[in-house]
């Protein structure tokens, strides 16, 4: 049976396609997006392969309090003293990669405007 990831982020997680990696741990990876929207921009990726927040079960309830509890560890860690998430979910949602992640960015001189 072929046991090897299609999806690209499970990849990157698989350490079979590199990145930029900032973080590891056993249930996150993060690693700097290839197509940065602002001076810091972070991929948030479990482990886990999970397409998006309309698949999370009970059962990632650890995982989801760790990812989230993470966010400022790592903002602080690049030494940011504010910054913005992003959860794109679904197609109609901005998701491209169908393999949950959280956007973390920052590094803005001014406060960004992108609503
Ligand atoms: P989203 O639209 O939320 O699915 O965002 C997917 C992000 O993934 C997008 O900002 C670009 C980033 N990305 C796509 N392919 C790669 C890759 O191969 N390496 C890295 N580091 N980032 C990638």
């Amino acid at each position: 049976m072929n046991t090897e990831p299609t999806c690209l982020f499970c990849k990157i997680v698989a350490g079979q396609i590199p990145a930029d990696l900032v973080h590891t741990d056993e249930h996150v990876v993060v690693f700097k997006d290839i197509n940065p929207k602002a001076p810091i921009h972070l991929l948030v990726v479990p482990r886990e392969h999970i397409e998006n927040l309309f698949t999370i079960e009970n059962q990632h309830d650890q995982l989801m309090a760790h990812l989230m509890k993470l966010l400022p560890i790592l903002a602080k860690k690049m030494g940011l003293d504010g910054f913005r998430t992003i959860i794109n979910t679904g197609k109609s949602g901005g998701q491209e990669v169908f393999h949950l992640h959280v956007h973390l960015l920052g590094g803005w001189n001014t406060s960004p405007q992108l609503f």
